[in-house]
This record gives C-alpha cells, sequence and structure tokens, in this order.
C-alpha cells in the first residue's frame, strides 16, 4: 500500500509531506514536481498569497541521483509568507500580542473548528484547514503520476464552469478533446482559468471582475480525465475496495468540493437504462465498450476506457463584502470577518483534483500489480495485460 501523509499550517514555517511505498528506480527530477506546483498556483482570481509565494519542493530523502530508493520520500515546501507570521504562528509560547480571532466565517472551518477542539482563538481553525495544504498533496501525488506515466496512464483536468458560465460548445469540446487527452488538458493550462473555449474565458473574466467588485466569490464545475487505465484496477468483492468510492472520497477530500460524479452521474438517474449503458463489443481482438457513459468504472472496477469524473466546487467562504455570523465574545449579530483568500480557486482546484485522482489510481494499480522494483511492476503488468484475452476465450471456449 501506498501512503502519503502532510503536515503544515498555512501560515508556518512550511508544509512537508511523506509519501511510502512506491518501488524502486522511479525516475523523479524535482522540477516536474514543481512544475505541477506552479499549475496549483495559477488562476484568475487568485488573492495576494499566491503572488507572495512561488511553491517549490526541497527533496529531503528516498530518491538518489533522481531515481526512488523505494524508502520513505519527505519533501518539504518552504512558506515564504513566513516571514511576515513568525510571531503569530510562533511554536515556542510566545509574549507578542496577535489578534485574538473571535468572529468566524460562515462556510469555512471557524466554528466548527473552535467547537471541536477547545481551540481559543479561531486562527487555530484557519490555519490548518487552509486549502493551502493542498500544495502539500500536489507535491506527494506528483510521484504517483509520475508513476502511472511510466504505464501510459496520463492525468489530466479542464475547469468547466465557473458562476455558471459554460462554454456554448460543451458537448462537443468534450467529445473532440476526449480523443486527446494530453492537448486537452494542455490547452487547458494555456488559459487563464483552465477552460478550452476561448469565448467562455472572456466571459468568465468578466464574470470574476464583477464579483471582485463586490467583494464576492464564485465557485465552479470542473473535469478530472483518466486515459490509458488497465482493466481490473478496483474490485466489487468488498465496499471499501471499489475504485469509484475511492475517487469520491479523494476528490470530495478537497476543500470546497461538494459534489462529485462518476460518467454520466447524476444525469443518468432521468434516463431509461437503454439510454445510459455501454454496449459491449468486439474490436481488435479487444472487448470494449460502444460509448463510455459509465465513465470508465462497472461494478467498481475500471473497464480500461478513460475515467472521466467531474466535481462542484463552491466559493470560497471568505467574503470582503461579508454576509453575517456572531461574535463568539459576546454572541452578538456582526459582519463576519474579512480574511486575505482567493476570489476563485476552480483552476486549482482541478488540478488538486488531478493530483488525487492520480494517487487512487497508482494506490489500485499496485495493489494489482505490485512490485518492488519498477522493472517488477513492468513485467507483471505486461504479462496480465498480455494474458486477460486469453483467458476469456481459455475459460468460456466450449
Ligand atoms: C492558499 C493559500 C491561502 C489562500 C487560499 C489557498 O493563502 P492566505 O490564506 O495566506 O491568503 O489563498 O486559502 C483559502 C482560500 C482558504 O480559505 O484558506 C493556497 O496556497 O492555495
Amino acid at each position: 500500500m501506498i501512503n502519503f501523509t502532510t503536515a503544515g499550517e498555512s501560515h508556518g514555517k512550511g508544509l512537508v509531506t511523506i509519501v511510502s511505498g512506491f518501488p524502486s528506480n522511479l525516475k523523479i527530477p524535482g522540477n516536474y514536481i514543481n512544475g505541477h506546483l506552479k499549475r496549483r498556483q495559477g488562476g484568475y482570481g487568485r488573492g495576494l498569497r499566491m503572488k507572495i509565494e512561488s511553491d517549490q519542493v526541497e527533496l529531503i530523502s528516498g530518491i538518489r541521483y533522481g531515481k526512488t530508493l523505494g524508502s520513505p520520500i519527505s519533501m518539504i515546501i518552504w512558506n515564504k509568507d513566513w516571514e511576515n507570521w513568525k510571531d503569530i504562528m510562533s511554536v515556542e509560547p510566545s509574549d507578542s500580542k496577535s489578534e485574538v480571532i473571535t468572529v468566524p466565517r460562515p462556510g469555512h472551518a471557524d466554528l466548527v473548528g473552535v467547537s471541536k477542539y477547545d481551540y481559543d482563538d479561531i486562527r487555530n481553525s484557519i490555519e490548518r484547514s487552509s486549502a493551502r495544504e493542498t500544495a502539500a498533496r500536489v507535491a506527494a501525488c506528483s510521484v504517483a503520476r509520475r508513476f502511472l506515466e511510466e504505464f501510459g496512464i496520463f492525468v489530466g483536468s479542464y475547469v468547466e464552469s465557473i458562476g455558471g458560465v459554460y462554454s456554448k460548445d460543451q458537448e462537443k469540446l468534450f467529445e473532440k478533446n476526449l480523443i486527446n487527452l494530453k492537448s486537452l488538458s494542455y490547452n487547458a493550462d494555456q488559459s487563464a482559468v483552465r477552460v478550452i473555449d476561448k469565448i467562455q474565458e472572456e466571459r468568465i473574466i468578466k464574470k470574476i471582475k464583477s464579483a471582485k467588485k463586490n467583494g464576492d466569490t464564485l465557485g465552479g464545475t470542473f473535469y478530472v480525465i483518466v486515459s490509458g487505465v488497465p482493466v481490473g484496477l478496483g474490485s466489487f468483492t468488498s465496499y471499501d475496495s471499489r475504485l469509484d468510492a475511492d475517487l469520491a472520497h479523494a476528490i470530495m477530500s478537497i476543500n470546497a468540493v461538494k459534489g462529485v460524479e462518476i460518467g454520466e452521474g447524476f444525469g443518468s438517474a432521468d434516463k431509461f437504462g437503454s439510454d445510459v449503458h455501454d454496449e459491449i463489443i468486439y474490436r481488435n481482438n479487444l472487448i470494449t465498450r460502444r460509448t463510455n457513459r459509465a465513465g470508465g468504472i462497472e461494478g467498481g472496477i475500471s473497464t480500461g476506457l478513460p475515467i472521466i469524473i467531474r466535481a462542484s466546487m463552491k466559493p470560497i467562504s471568505t467574503l470582503m463584502n461579508p454576509i453575517s455570523t456572531i461574535d463568539l465574545k459576546s454572541f452578538k449579530k456582526v459582519e463576519a470577518r474579512r480574511e486575505r483568500s482567493d476570489f476563485v480557486a476552480v483552476p486549482a482546484c482541478s488540478v488538486i483534483g488531478e493530483s488525487m485522482t492520480a494517487w487512487v489510481i497508482a494506490n489500485r494499480f499496485l495493489d494489482k500489480f505490485g512490485g518492488d522494483s519498477m522493472d517488477e511492476t513492468r513485467d507483471n503488468f505486461n504479462s496480465f495485460n498480455k494474458k486477460m484475452i486469453v483467458r476469456i476465450k481459455r475459460n468460456f471456449k466450449k
């Protein structure tokens, strides 16, 4: 089993992650991880913090001469902003009198945090619940992503909508671009809001500008797609081994995500079964499906077709034109507190979605194919793929 854990507060010294369980001899250059960290920092509508930080990973262990050793990989992303927060976020007891925050923002973790952890300052809730933590996730999951690339598996994404602004050609774009996921994701990276329709991009930027002017925020929807997935990842044999359940959990774990669907998802509930299920066909010595409405998963197991995940992110909860809350000092109605934040973070969320997806796929991949070294994993993978159709033919021959 692969594993990762993250540690670090938003304005603490840095974000730390430890990744374990990957085979030896996987090539993983530091600049590969930094490339994905940079993608996470992008997107029109981010706040001032992204101007302060230029996230870079410092690799501490588990890699030698650019290749994994099989031992735990540890990494640190130093927070540049720490310089400005040394007193407020001091690890040691401090005499400095920093502001004690008593006004919880609706929608954020402020109130649930103080209620659960018995904090006497909302700052303690704010720090760890901040989406800043996702920088460490992207770093950790870059190892999974690099691993999958060795087997021709690619994870990409694009933003479908922000603030209810969709592309008029949404369906056409989706069908066309699914053919080449790499170019879809690359094109999204070239856009200020990770969409693939220029006109939609302009309309979204206009909408973000107006939200900003009104001191408001916006959410949106995005797709994460995985190509090159082999048949057989995940299982129907128990509830906790289903690939779709794993993915839903991973995507839902991202800050501000409120909905996840696989394939046609919620849309399939309104249709006849004959319009939802994918016909099975035999083509080029391959058993496959005529369509991919299931989004690449049947019975909790990958079908070999692209995995298609759609998710929704709620608008960021810190508002510069705040709604009401109460002050925990007086229990009186007040305006919610303004804290530096983003206006829109859907483009970043799509990159984090890719990362979490890569992790789940790599985990189920290693679950099935195992191996202590890349060579061993590759042998297992090749042998399964080569023999799968042979086994089916053998088992069902009269
Ligand atoms: C984030 C860093 C944060 C926010 C954002 C995500 O920086 P700061 O809180 O210092 O401005 O920009 O976090 C939130 C939206 C939130 O609500 O916590 C990042 O690195 O992604």
